[in-house]
């Protein structure tokens, strides 16, 4: 349990004391502690065994200890999960809805004892919000609005949330004896930037009789983050876990665990052509075996590499797997290579303590060093993004020298100065021309005036494009998964500039953004654009994201020489300058 899952169940505490109507004092010590842990640096897991450490952050007190010891001890929370009981987990639901605060749903508890999405919805159609004290027509109308917006991201999951859940069960499965094999399929294994539920393969001994899985599903009907257990079966058990997220454990026998990674890593469109092309060679394929069409004996099952090869196919990497002529190219031994992380010789997006990052410039290097790396390039942000501490024409020089400084004072990694700087409104940079000369790299940005028309914004990207000194287009839609789409504007126009200008198309890593996505990736290597993978690091730790992009990038058929930042540190400052 990690810092930030500590401090979620912390805040839902507090938000159902207030449901309950706890008093105030009480409701703040749980909120308190959330937040403090939250920004703590150090893994509260990693010092829980010594009292007088965490007992020193502010804001944790005996009685929060006591607490957080329960938590690391029995994976529960007694008040937690006393006010579960009472309210219902869907409680937690409705407190995701933006704008529906704990206040407003104890009104509706107290008035109609309803504590789930559909119920409250149900009473917002009819008119019943209104009526309540301090809400009006207006309230009641928002809610719905909200309700709807909930529905549509609902249900999906960012990718590194999926991976840690999955990494969290895992661990717990482990413990089970009999078991020695578990495996995320489904959306999850194939890098799909949101997930909808976790797909989750287990074998050993324990699945190869009826009893031992009924022991081993017994086992995980016992996870302490499971809420409530949605269907169990044979071979089968599939529950929802705190987090709101719906997980399918699945055991099978090691003679089938191929087949099922096969079938249930999907994408059912996969899936659905694989099996005609089985057919059409005489197989059936099915989650339990690649099966002799007449006799029905087994011809494959236990890996999935011998199912592929079986159907004359190249093995298909999971992240290719969308059916998108994916299964021609393995035919023809066609297959792209796939980029991998290793490939990657630098990661040239990154913010510092200059502005809104909390590591220095050294710290990043070294940080990036270790990792392997053999360039970096700091690209902090400008003086447009007032919050964020951005740099003027002034700072921004200073800046360069500190890097260029620092750069000669660690060894075996080169430091690029960089600037992320902003596209402002009508298409111009946020810094001087003169200034942005001295840099070894400029990512330009959008960060504000997101909803301009399609075309003012097309321009405004071509505008940003066309200028000489721009060497990247930093996430380039501007999304925010499961938060703010894209903005609107003609991609097809700004990729023929990129390709024109020599201008790259980032591929943001953090996983929230994932922009470019796989579909323009595509579009963009079509069109000759070249691409940079990178994190938009903001601490040491995140430089690890670089993998979320590399799964998107993978999913899009990119190989090495699509990304340039896979070239060596002078290869990739010319490309900065345009050359390649
Ligand atoms: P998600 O959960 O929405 O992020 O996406 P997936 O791909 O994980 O979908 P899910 O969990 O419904 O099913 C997992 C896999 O199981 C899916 O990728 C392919 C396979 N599968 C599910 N339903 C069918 C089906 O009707 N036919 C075939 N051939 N495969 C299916
Ligand atoms: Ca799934
Ligand atoms: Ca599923
Ligand atoms: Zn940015």
């Amino acid at each position: 349990m990690d810092n930030k899952a500590i401090a979620n169940i912390l805040y839902e505490t507090a938000d159902l004391l207030e449901i309950d109507g706890q008093d105030s004092f009480r409701i703040r010590s749980y909120r308190n502690a959330a937040q403090a842990i939250e920004n703590h640096s150090e893994q509260i897991k990693d010092i829980i065994s010594e009292p007088k450490k965490v007992l020193e952050i502010a804001g944790i007190g005996k009685g929060m200890l006591a607490n957080l010891q329960e938590l690391f001890e029995t994976g529960k929370l007694t008040v937690l999960d006393g006010l579960l009981e009472k309210y219902h987990p869907s409680m937690l639901q409705l407190l995701k809805i933006q704008g529906l605060g704990p206040k407003t749903i104890a009104l509706i508890w107290s008035a109609y004892k309803v504590s789930d999405v559909d119920g409250v919805e149900k009473l917002a159609r009819e008119g019943k919000i209104r009526v309540l004290p301090r809400l009006g027509e207006k309230h009641e109308a928002k809610l719905i609005k909200a309700i709807e917006d909930y529905r549509r991201i609902s249900g999906r999951f960012l990718i590194d949330a999926a991976e840690a859940e999955a990494e969290k069960l895992t661990e717990y499965l482990k413990k089970f004896p009999g078991i020695d094999k578990i495996t995320p399929a489904g959306s999850l294994r194939r890098g799909r930037e949101t997930v909808g539920d976790l797909d989750i393969l287990v074998t050993g001994k324990a699945c190869t009789t009826e009893e031992g899985r009924q022991k081993a599903i017994a086992y995980v009907a016992k996870y302490p983050p499971l809420m409530d257990v949605i269907a169990s079966g044979d071979n089968k058990i599939s529950f929802r876990v705190r987090s709101g997220m719906q997980v399918d454990v699945r055991l099978l026998p090691p003679e089938s665990f191929g087949a099922a990674m096969q079938y249930f890593t999907g994408s059912k469109a996969h899936n659905v052509a694989l099996r005609q092309r089985a057919l059409k060679m005489g197989y059936t394929l099915n989650e339990y075996s690649l099966a002799d069409l007449k006799t029905e004996k087994p011809v494959a099952g236990k890996t999935e590499e011998e199912i592929y090869s079986k159907l004359a196919l190249d093995y298909i990497p999971p992240e290719m797997r969308e059916n998108l002529g994916e299964i021609d190219l393995a035919e023809k031994h066609a297959l792209p290579k796939l980029i991998t992380q290793g490939d990657l010789q630098g990661d040239v997006h990154m913010h510092t303590v200059e502005t809104d990052g909390r590591n220095t410039i050294a710290e990043m290097a070294e940080a990036a060093r270790a990792r392997g790396y053999k360039y970096i390039a700091i690209t902090d942000h400008s003086k447009n993004l007032a919050f964020a501490n951005g740099l003027d024409d002034k700072r921004a020089v200073e800046h360069i020298r500190r890097i260029r400084e620092t750069g000669k004072q660690i060894d075996g990694i080169t430091i690029f100065a960089g600037i992320e700087v902003d596209i402002l409104a009508e298409g111009d940079l946020d810094l001087s021309d003169d200034v942005l000369a001295q840099m070894d790299v400029v990512i330009a940005s959008v960060h504000s005036v997101f909803n301009q028309e399609p075309e003012k914004m097309t321009d405004r990207l071509l505008k940003a494009i066309g200028n000489p000194n721009t060497s990247i287009l930093g996430h380039p839609t501007g999304r925010l998964l499961l938060r703010r789409d894209a903005y609107k504007f003609d991609m097809a126009s700004v990729l023929s500039a990129a390709a024109k200008h020599k201008v790259a198309m980032e591929l943001n890593s953090y996983p929230d953004r994932l922009d470019l996505n796989d579909v323009h990736l595509r579009q963009a290597k079509q069109q000759g654009v070249k691409i940079v993978i990178s994190t938009d690091s903001h601490h040491t730790s995140h430089l690890e994201k670089i993998r979320y992009g590399i799964l998107q990038a993978r999913r899009a058929g990119l190989t090495k020489d699509d990304v340039l930042n896979s070239l060596p540190a002078q290869k990739f400052a010319q490309a900065m300058k345009h050359t390649w």
